[in-house]
């Protein structure tokens, strides 16, 4: 570790989601939060029972696979140099469009589930600044984003890091103005493996040396020496942190049963809920905005 090093984070500890901790998630002063047991496992079955078998893979991705039920935002990113290359010109339109079809996916999961798990985690997020508008991100009628996407990241990803403000930057995109940018995942399923890892490097312009042309990621050169922080998700766990900071997601490891039902590749799907959070710059006389999308 080179000496002049001096880690963002005041301390590697497991914090609860509370106003200061969630604030000091958006300062990038600790790694992460972690709420155990958020959500009932019994609810958490019900979601895996209904969401495992309709997952489908990203509509467009570069790396291992990615699967979905619902909408990312970054299915219509450029995610290579080719990509950048290659941009269509209504990669907008067809977001807004994918992200109509889906508009009422939480109220139908709802109704097996029992409980619109997206709304408890807003209303928790809500609840912490209520004097802060707390919305999903828009650009004005039929022009909502889509939050809550359900994921699986069964076969990990390369460090890589959420950062609008550049990961979007080939249109303009209310997303690219957040000034901070943090997620919540809250873990719908026991699977085996499968851990994250957050590092305390944030994109700066400086990391584009390392990014791998041909795909999301960036070099493991770019976390040498750093500190990082590990989540290994139990089921009905929200984890929060700063998506600005580098971070990966591991393999999630087979079964021990292989006739185990539902699995993907001997897998258990590695299922969660997922929602960016974003803060946009306070304008005169309006309160601070967090935006949500996936
Ligand atoms: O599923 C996770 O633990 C993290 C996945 C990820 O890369 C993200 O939420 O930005
Ligand atoms: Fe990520």
């Amino acid at each position: 570790m080179s000496t002049d090093y001096v880690s963002q984070w005041k301390d590697i500890m497991e914090t609860s989601l509370t106003r200061q901790s969630f604030l000091e998630i958006l300062d990038g002063k600790i790694p992460y939060i972690l709420e155990s047991q958020f959500l009932h496992r019994d609810v958490a079955k019900k979601l895996e029972d209904v969401l495992a078998p309709q997952l489908i893979p990203y509509l467009h991705a570069t790396g291992p696979t990615l699967l979905k039920v619902g909408v990312a935002q970054f299915e219509f990113q450029a995610l290579s140099e080719a990509d950048v290359q290659n941009r269509p010109d209504n990669a907008k339109e067809r977001y807004f469009i994918e992200v109509q079809k889906n508009k009422h996916l939480h109220d139908h999961i709802t109704t097996i589930s029992g409980q619109n798990v997206w709304q408890t985690v807003v209303d928790k997020l809500r609840s912490l600044f209520p004097e802060w508008d707390v919305v999903v991100a828009d650009e004005g009628p039929g022009k909502e984003y889509f939050s809550g996407i359900f994921r699986s990241i069964n076969d990990s990803t390369p460090i890589h890091c959420d950062w609008s403000p550049y990961d979007s930057r080939t249109e303009d995109w209310v997303i690219n103005q957040v000034t901070k940018q943090a997620v919540f995942n809250l873990y719908l399923a026991p699977f085996a493996g499968g851990r994250t890892e957050i590092h305390d490097v944030q994109w700066t312009p400086d990391a584009l040396k390392f990014r791998d042309t041909e795909s999301y990621g960036y070099s493991s050169a770019i976390v040498e020496g750093r500190e990082t922080a590990t989540i290994e998700p139990k089921v009905g766990d929200l984890c929060l942190f700063n998506t600005r900071n580098m971070h990966q997601v591991f393999p999630v490891e087979k079964e021990e049963d292989p006739n185990m039902e539902g699995l993907i590749n001997g897998k258990r799907a590695r299922l969660t809920l997922s929602s960016f959070i974003g803060l946009l710059p306070q304008r005169e006389g309006e309160k601070p905005r967090l935006i949500l999308w996936s």
